[in-house]
């Protein structure tokens, strides 16, 4: 079982408590202790085989934690999860996702409609049954009813698996498929390569050492221990469902071929019908074997990627941009930009501590940052008004930037060359106002600003509403600016291009949560920023130390959007980016 199943059982004992009232400090520790299997770098069940001890020195998990977590390894049950769910309804869990249906309502409308599931509570709402309800009335109930469209939206958008989910399981499923010794080559094609935020299923391609293995390739790949389904089982193409409902297609290619294959499954299907009505142009025809001359049947080009760019006249495309959105135009003048990477990154400019709802120390999010190779972090702790985040207040944030300074002064002596950054998460208020007084604000190096209510405002009020606080010039950085949670939350109604057009005027980055719920901003808005000249922040948004991995994501997504370094705030030297937060203060 991986992590993110895992996960999902903790998520659900919170909720199902927070249903029931329980202490709220309870319902925390089993929602932090998902979010931390979901962040960790490394499979639960390979702690657990190990020594089912080393779970506890994982900050966020303690005794009874743990014994749930080997529980469900060992069972794949949690009898915990399970008494739980025979007190309540399963679909209680479901109405919990309804936009505006916080727990306190779910259990009113469970207690006293006998409301049990979303169908259940449509009917209500249409019949005109929660009026007479407690703090509701009839804007209420079209309100639900809408929430209930979007949702229904949602869930039809989440058959798809969310990047973060379906690329450890590829991972993984990558290393057992070349156990089996024969592989010359292996890749992963498809929107997985492309590095969408979204992947409907995962294409992997491989070629053979040797003739005739094929078959012991697709027998080896349909006996993974994971696999539910067999869907089809050839010499050359086979698929499977694994547990978690996610479909993998493996395909055995000839090595003659496998640059042409690789670039046909990568896709994406606009880029493709793209390059092929490219290739016919040039009296070629393209397909997933290779490039072969139209008249003479030929073949000129299959064995590497390049070489199938290079016979249609291109340079080679990175697979994040390949949408046919206008990457073929400049590769053929190669005029490609110089994409983003991972090693470009020097800081991160988004970090949660225990002081808000994160788990590490100040220390432990800087030694790991170091650890890193950064050169900069910023603690951004949330502010007051986001209560259930136990945001600081002005008291505890002076408190939290003297222990900034402290561990600034012990990483100086220790010599090593490192800046921890005074930050916040401001709230940005209803009324776009800040949540910290310009006072404290002007004392931070790094003010991130964000929205965390009232997501169901109309898209005027809502962009004023930003506007209003990136207007303060007191603020570095919006955070997650559509605030969508994939597969989870729509994005709430802003208008994009006015919000832009007032960063750029007031200095302000836009971020680029690497969050892998969110990834918000997403590629078509990322590339909107650039083109406008708005600088974007690459952050993590981590609320452990294992959450700065979650980078990775971020820089692909970045990618997508056709960013280069140059547009990056924290590709920046530490130098050159105080004197660009300094320049606005
Ligand atoms: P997904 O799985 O929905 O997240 O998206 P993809 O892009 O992985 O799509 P998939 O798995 O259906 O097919 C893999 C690639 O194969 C796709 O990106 C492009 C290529 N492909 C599939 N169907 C066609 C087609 O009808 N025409 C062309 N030119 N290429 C196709
Ligand atoms: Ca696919
Ligand atoms: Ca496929």
């Amino acid at each position: 079982m991986e992590n993110t199943e895992i996960a999902r059982i903790f998520y659900e004992i919170a909720d199902l408590l927070e249903i029931k009232g329980e202490n709220p400090f309870r319902v925390r520790s089993y929602r932090n202790a998902g979010l931390v299997i979901e962040g960790l770098p490394v499979s639960v069940k390979s702690i657990v085989e190990r020594d089912e001890r080393e779970l506890e020195k994982i900050k966020g998990i303690g005794r009874s934690i743990r014994e749930k977590v080997v529980e469900i390894l060992r069972t794949g049950r949690c009898t915990f999860q399970e008494q739980l769910l025979e007190e309540l309804p399963r679909g209680l869990l479901e109405i919990l996702r309804i936009s505006g249906v916080g727990p306190r309502k779910v259990e009113l409308l469970y207690k006293r409609l006998d409301i049990k599931t979303v169908d259940d509570l449509e009917r209500a709402a249409m019949k005109g049954l929660l009026r007479g309800l407690p703090g509701m009335g009839e804007k209420t109930e079209k309100k639900i009813l809408k929430s209930i469209e979007d949702y229904r939206n949602l869930k039809i958008a989440a058959q798809r698996f969310r990047l973060s989910v379906a690329y450890p399981y590829a991972a993984a499923y990558v290393d057992h498929i070349k156990e089996v010794g024969h592989i010359s080559q292996i890749e992963i094609a498809g929107s997985l390569r492309r590095w969408k935020d979204t992947i409907g299923d995962v294409d992997i391609l491989v070629t053979c050492r040797k003739k005739g293995a094929a078959m012991d390739v697709m027998e080896h790949f349909v006996s993974y221990p994971e696999v539910r389904d067999v869907l089809a089982k050839g010499e050359t193409k086979s698929s499977v469902v694994l547990n978690v409902g996610l479909q993998v297609d493996l395909r055995v290619l000839d090595e003659g071929s496998f640059g042409a294959a690789l670039q046909y499954f990568t896709g994406s299907k606009a880029h493709n019908i793209a390059i092929r009505d490219r290739a016919k142009r040039l009296g070629l025809k393209i397909s997933e074997y290779g490039v072969f001359k139209e008249k003479t049947g030929r073949k000129v080009a299959g064995r590497t990627e390049e070489e199938v760019y290079t016979a249609v006249g291109l340079v080679w495309i990175p697979p994040e941009i390949r949408e046919n959105h206008g990457e073929i135009e400049l590769a053929e003048k190669d005029r490609l930009p110089h994409l983003v990477e991972e090693k470009d990154i020097r800081g991160d400019l988004h970090a949660h501590t225990h002081y808000s709802d994160g788990t590490n120390t100040v220390e432990e999010m800087a030694l790991k940052a170091i650890e890193r190779g950064y050169q900069y972090l910023a603690i951004t702790d949330h502010s007051k008004a986001v209560g259930i985040a136990h945001g600081l207040d002005e008291k505890r944030i002076r408190g939290q930037l003297e222990e900034i300074d402290r561990v600034n002064q012990r990483l100086e002596q220790r010599g090593i060359e490192f800046a921890l950054l005074k930050g916040t998460e401001v709230d940005i208020r209803a009324d776009g106002t800040l949540d910290h007084s310009p006072e404290v604000l002007g004392e931070l190096d790094c003010v991130v600003a964000a929205i965390h209510s009232r997501f169901d405002m109309p898209q005027a009020q809502m962009t004023e509403r930003i506007i209003r606080a990136l207007s303060t010039g007191l603020v570095h950085i919006l955070a997650h600016p559509t605030g969508r949670l994939i597969g989870i939350r729509e994005p709430y109604h802003v208008d994009m291009e006015a919000i832009m057009d007032c960063a750029k005027q007031y200095g302000v980055a836009l971020e680029l949560n690497s969050y892998p719920e969110r990834l918000d901003l997403n590629d078509s808005h990322l590339r909107l920023a650039k083109d406008k000249g708005v600088l974007v922040s690459i952050g993590t948004d981590s609320h452990s130390v294992y959450h700065l991995e979650h980078i990775t994501y971020g820089v692909h997504t970045a990618r997508r959007g056709w960013l280069e370094a140059k547009d990056v705030l924290n590709a920046m030297p530490l130098d050159r980016l105080l004197k660009v937060l300094k320049r606005k203060g």
